[in-house]
């Protein structure tokens, strides 16, 4: 006879566990973007995107995430976004934020429905009991590159790129030795899943920390190496350093 492995009490993982009250956010997070952020969306069903989450990662192996778990939420979640108005990031999340939260018919991913409720939380299960891991969830420093949380990040930043059309813009950190890294998931999932019949040209805004060093810039290595990516995919990059009103942000 086989009982239902209980949750372990002890810490399983390096990484922190599941955000306390998962369920509780993933929902209250879901009525709040659907009903007051963009209530265009108000006849999303928040009931079962939150479960369809939840369906995702319980009662599976937390190292053996694949994209297919969530398809069920990308379906339900799935959303239109306007071309020339997708905004990537890599290293400059906050800034990135606040010149969309000014400029609000822009998006970051953070601004769509999936990425609005997953934003800064952790989450996983166990293959051996249907319950949440509150405890540990693993990461790479595991061993475990396909947990839960990257392979959602990298299955939503990659279908957030495969929408994307017209002119789309990327924020990087000029203030960095590397504006563009090629191993974070701008570098490695987005940029190569941008259409090339559909994005006409990649605008890339290179900011610097104001009175702080200046590293890296549109002239440096890393971004010829984007330009270089961007043009052999057959679309257009320009560059800007200290986009004006991105610019403005940093002083405030
Ligand atoms: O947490 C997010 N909101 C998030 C995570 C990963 C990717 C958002 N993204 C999307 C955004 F839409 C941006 O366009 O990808 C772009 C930013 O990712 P990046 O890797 O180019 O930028 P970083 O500043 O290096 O990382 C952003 C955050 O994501 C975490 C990282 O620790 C940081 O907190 N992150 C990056 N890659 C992974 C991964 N494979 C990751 N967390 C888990 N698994």
């Amino acid at each position: 006879l086989m009982w239902p492995r209980s949750p372990p009490n002890h810490k399983e993982w390096q990484g922190s566990g599941t955000t306390a009250h998962f369920g509780d956010i993933v929902l209250g997070r879901c009525y709040t973007y659907t009903q007051i952020v963009r209530p265009e969306l108000r006849d999303k069903d928040c009931q079962k995107i939150q479960e369809a989450f939840l369906k995702s990662f319980l009662s599976k192996d937390p190292c053996d995430a694949t994209e297919q778990d969530y398809q069920p939420l990308i379906e339900l979640a799935n959303q239109t976004i306007p071309c020339n108005k997708t905004v990537f990031w890599s290293k400059t999340k906050e800034l990135a934020h606040q010149y969309t939260r000014v400029q609000q018919a822009l998006f970051t991913l953070e601004n769509t429905l999936l990425g609005y409720i997953a934003d800064d939380l952790s989450w996983c299960g166990d293959s051996g009991s249907s319950e949440i891991n509150y405890q540990s969830c693993p990461t790479r420093r595991d061993n475990c590159s396909s947990n839960p949380v990257s392979v959602f990040w990298n299955t939503v930043s990659k279908r957030f790129a495969e929408d994307a059309c017209g002119v789309v813009h990327v924020v990087l950190n000029g203030s960095l030795n590397e504006a563009f890294d090629r191993r974070s998931t701008f570098g490695r999932v987005e940029i190569h899943n941008l259409h090339p019949k559909k994005v006409r040209t990649l605008q890339a805004w290179v900011m610097h920390d104001i009175g702080g060093v200046r590293s890296d810039s549109c002239s440096s290595s890393s971004i010829r190496d984007l330009k270089s990516i961007i043009s052999e995919r057959n679309i257009t990059f320009t560059c800007q350093n200290n986009y004006r009103p991105v610019r403005f942000l940093q002083c405030v």
